[in-house]
């Protein structure tokens, strides 16, 4: 991976030709390099599989146009759940504005349309937003971290109403980030938080309702920044992967019963700016990736906890947002992944081999991604936040099989 197959010193050149299944509409779009593109810009990839034909077929990864919803504000991130209750996902951001800071989140109509942004006020500086089930009724909540309060705040869905319960948990000092997983095994989910001061990471086990205070603490390198949980030596229980504002990355190997052990420390990287967990080497171990310094690197993990050194990915021209879900619906995590330069966004399937060549689907500057089925078709959607800091939207990208 030293170094990209292609000579072009283009990076869209390097997306491999569509030699089947295209139609005059098929294929990258590079016209446009501001704006959403209104036309269709869905794209095949195997000899039986035809976007728009209305077939499922695996490895096929097509979306139709796009569809934007423009805000006016600034958004912090995106995540997807079923705010009010009527069986289909919603789109929700934040605003994270100081003294008032909004929910703000778009109805599904279960068809890939949504209905007109609706807002609520949320409180203290929000820096960082999750979905998880706070009060374990199998109905999804949300949890935002708050520099104000140094620790996080619930809403919790009550009749379709995300209710603040004006509860505080605290985590630790400036929380910047924050993930989740079941830790010890009983069945409610677990939140971890890193810190914009100091050097901690805080757990915090969930309880019935809410989270058992005060946080475990574990030592990372100063300062925290990104966060992630998975199970990096494949012995079921889940790991927790801490990298610093300066590339340090601290890797906690989980017990499955709430506790972790501190397995090592590597350095690398800069400033990261999003982190996840994927088998990008196709070794069978699972793989850190982390955007940073206008590139992917892959830190490939030795499936024991070990992260070796980390590599940049040679096809990835300043990327600014992924995302790690099945887009191609063959059971394998793929990766989809913006570019600050409005590139094609990209998806690259994941296989036994590793991530596989890249497909373009459509030229949109992305700055936050998510993934969620908003048109109930069996496939993966898009969702993203495009524009200027200030005036976002929110574009979303719904499958065409
Ligand atoms: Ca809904
Ligand atoms: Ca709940
Ligand atoms: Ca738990
Ligand atoms: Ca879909």
């Amino acid at each position: 991976m030293a170094s990209t197959p292609n000579t072009s010193t283009s990076p869209i050149t390097t997306f491999p030709e569509q030699t089947t299944g295209t139609t005059s509409e098929a294929g990258l779009d590079t016209s446009s390099t501001s704006e959403p593109d209104t036309t269709s810009t869905g794209q095949s990839t195997g000899s039986a599989a035809e976007c728009a034909d209305g077939v499922v077929a695996d490895g096929e990864v097509c979306f139709g146009a796009p569809v934007s919803m423009n805000v006016g504000k600034s958004l912090m991130d995106l995540v997807v759940l079923d705010v009010d209750q009527d069986g289909h996902l919603d789109i929700l951001s934040v605003n994270p504005t100081a003294m008032n800071p909004l929910l703000l989140w778009w109805s599904g109509g279960g068809d890939g349309t949504f209905g007109e942004v609706q807002q609520q006020p949320t409180y203290g500086s929000p820096s960082a937003i999750l979905v998880t089930d706070v009060n374990h009724d199998k109905i999804e909540d949300i949890v935002l971290t708050d520099t104000d309060e140094n620790g996080v705040r619930v809403h919790v869905n009550v009749d379709g109403q995300l209710i603040n319960f004006q509860q505080i948990y605290a985590s630790g000092p400036v929380p910047i980030g924050i993930a989740k997983g079941d830790f010890n095994a009983d069945n409610l989910e677990d939140l971890v938080v890193t810190h914009d001061a100091g050097s901690t990471i805080g757990v915090l086990r969930g309880l019935a309702f809410g989270y058992k205070q005060p946080p475990a603490s574990y030592e990372i390198a100063p300062t925290g920044f990104g966060i992630v949980t998975g199970d990096l030596n494949g012995d079921g229980n889940l790991d927790i992967i801490s990298v610093s504002i300066e590339g340090w990355t601290d890797v906690f190997l989980g017990d499955g019963l709430g506790g972790f052990d501190p397995f090592g420390m590597s350095v690398a990287l800069g400033t990261p700016y999003q982190l996840g967990l994927l088998d990008a080497t196709g070794d069978g171990a699972v793989d850190l990736l982390c955007l940073a310094g206008g590139e992917l690197y892959i830190s490939p993990g030795d499936g024991a906890g070990g992260l070796g050194e980390a590599i940049v990915h040679p096809e990835i021209y300043k990327p600014s947002a992924f995302v790690i879900a099945d887009f191609t619906h063959d059971g394998t995590l793929d990766m989809a992944i913006g570019s600050w330069d409005a590139d094609p966004i990209a998806i690259f399937p994941g296989s036994d081999t590793g991530l596989g060549p890249p497909l373009g689907v459509v030229a949109l500057a992305s700055r936050r991604m998510v993934a969620g089925d908003f048109n109930e078709d069996g496939v993966l959607d898009l969702a993203l936040i495009f524009g200027a800091f200030g005036n976002d939207s929110v574009v979303v990208l719904s499958s065409a099989p």
